[in-house]
């Protein structure tokens, strides 16, 4: 890190003295640190949420044939009519979720 040292603006040397001491460095690293676990976790729940949401498409049409075989024609009906809309809304999270991967890797 000494080569960072002399610059002086170095983004650990939060009191601006143009010195890294041992706290700035510790700080630094814990805040570097924190913040590569929260991009993690982002991921994850991103990733998360596309697999439930296509599992939830997968499993959409077992659910109609189910309500139906249940003799359930008001939910096998509601299902039905929602179908449109939940599957352009299940597209739209996963197209995002693929584009923002494939943005982030240019
Ligand atoms: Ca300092």
């Amino acid at each position: 890190m000494s080569e960072e040292v002399k610059e002086g603006f170095h983004p650990a040397d939060t009191n601006g003295d143009g010195q890294v001491s041992k706290e700035e460095e510790q700080m630094y690293l814990e805040f570097k640190r924190k913040e590569l676990e929260d991009q993690d976790a982002m991921r994850d729940a991103q990733r998360n949420m596309t697999w439930f949401a296509l599992g939830g498409l997968l499993l959409y049409p077992f659910a109609v044939v189910l309500a139906s075989l249940a003799g359930l024609d008001q939910a096998q009906e509601t299902l039905g009519d929602m179908a449109p809309t939940y599957f352009v809304a299940v597209a739209g999270i996963v197209a995002a979720f693929f584009g923002t991967q494939a943005m982030k890797k240019k």
